[in-house]
């Protein structure tokens, strides 16, 4: 027990110090943009005790489920934000919740837009951080949010069979 103390009190006085622990991220957030670069949805994650709170809220997207995906590079290059890379998988496993090697953890629910292009998703991602740990999202490359075309089918390698990227933004501390 007094090791770990002392441990702990060591830990705690460089972090005071202010020169080798950063602070952990709490928040981070990303604009989506379309191909032509008009503005589609916002992304907000919050780093809770169990895990990635991420809310999406789009606007003037085309009426129906979209797949939407944490993807593992920070940068939306229009057209086709191929840039982005595949999804966030740090822990290398197969696409989707109902595929038996699945699934990524940037794999997250489909977001359904109305009739009026107005849609909203509220999710957790279990055990994921935003930094520090062993598998930081904002890693050295970053990550980025990703909404596609058609909906995802939860279990299709290596997207969900989810069509064109239609909505792209690189994520940022805030
Ligand atoms: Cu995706």
């Amino acid at each position: 027990m007094r090791t770990i103390l002392t441990v702990a009190t060591a830990i705690m006085f460089t972090g005071a110090a202010g020169t080798a622990i950063a602070a952990p991220t709490q928040k981070a957030g990303a604009v989506l943009s379309d191909a032509s670069g008009a503005q589609k949805a916002t992304a907000t994650l919050t780093q809770m005790r169990k895990g990635i709170r991420l809310v999406v809220d789009a606007t003037g997207l085309p009426a129906g489920v979209h797949g939407v995906h944490l993807h593992t590079v920070g940068q939306c290059a229009a057209p086709d934000f191929a840039s982005a890379g595949g999804h966030w998988n740090p822990t290398h496993k197969m696409h989707g919740k109902d595929n038996p090697m699945g699934e990524h953890m940037g794999d997250l629910p489909n977001i359904t837009i109305g009739a009026d292009g107005v849609g909203h998703l509220d999710t957790m991602i279990p055990n994921a951080m935003l930094s520090g740990g062993e598998m930081p999202l904002l890693d050295a490359d970053g990550a980025a949010v990703v909404i596609h075309a058609t909906a995802d089918d939860y279990k299709t390698d290596p997207s969900g069979n989810s069509g064109g990227r239609i909505a792209c933004g690189v994520l940022a501390a805030r």
